[in-house]
């Protein structure tokens, strides 16, 4: 991919709740957009409490219109609560409602995991790094979004391509 996305506008939105592990994704996440050519100026961070006010924010970014896509942090862990199947549920149904309500691309990097453990390996740098796979995954849904919407050619090369349209008939 190289430093192609140099010129985007990303939005990131991280909630604050576990910010050991949410720390680690927000600046996995900042050095890979950085690393593809996006502008430190051009990346607008905004703290949430916690998950559950993830949605609101992104689509109120979203809609605002200052971001080409916005990129969600969030660590949900089970532990003993019942608070992680409501939270984990509502925050991954709010974000794709966002999504489709604003239509700018937006990345689901919340971790919903079992323990503290499999948290912090997720959210490591050097070993999931999914702070790292949301940046890079913005970054190809603009392009995506981009190509559709006939910004760019629509054989540009890299995600998905819209085939050429069919002459071929079919039988029966
Ligand atoms: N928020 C999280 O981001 N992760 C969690 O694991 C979590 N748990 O377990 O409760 C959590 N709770 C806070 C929640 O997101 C809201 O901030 C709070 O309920 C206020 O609305």
């Amino acid at each position: 991919m190289g430093r192609s996305a140099s010129g985007l506008r990303i939005g990131i939105v991280a909630a604050k709740f576990n910010q050991r592990i949410t720390g680690k994704l927000l600046g996995a996440c900042i050095d890979a957009l950085e690393s593809q050519g996006v502008e430190r100026a051009a990346i607008q961070v905004v703290r949430v409490p916690g998950a559950f006010e993830i949605p609101l924010v992104a689509k109120t970014m979203a809609t605002a219109g200052g971001v080409d896509a916005v990129i969600c942090l969030g660590a949900v862990i089970r532990g003993d609560t019942p608070h992680f199947e409501y939270i984990s549920a509502e925050v991954s149904r709010g974000i794709g409602q966002a999504a489709l309500e604003s239509a700018v691309p937006m990345i689901f990097g919340v971790l919903t995991t079992e323990t503290v453990a499999q948290a912090e390996e997720r959210a490591d740098p050097k070993k999931f790094n999914r702070g790292g796979d949301a940046a890079k995954s913005a970054i190809e849904m603009v392009k995506v979004m981009r190509r559709l919407k006939g910004k760019k050619s629509a054989t540009d090369g890299g995600g998905a391509t819209l085939p050429a349209p069919s002459t071929q008939r079919h039988a029966g």
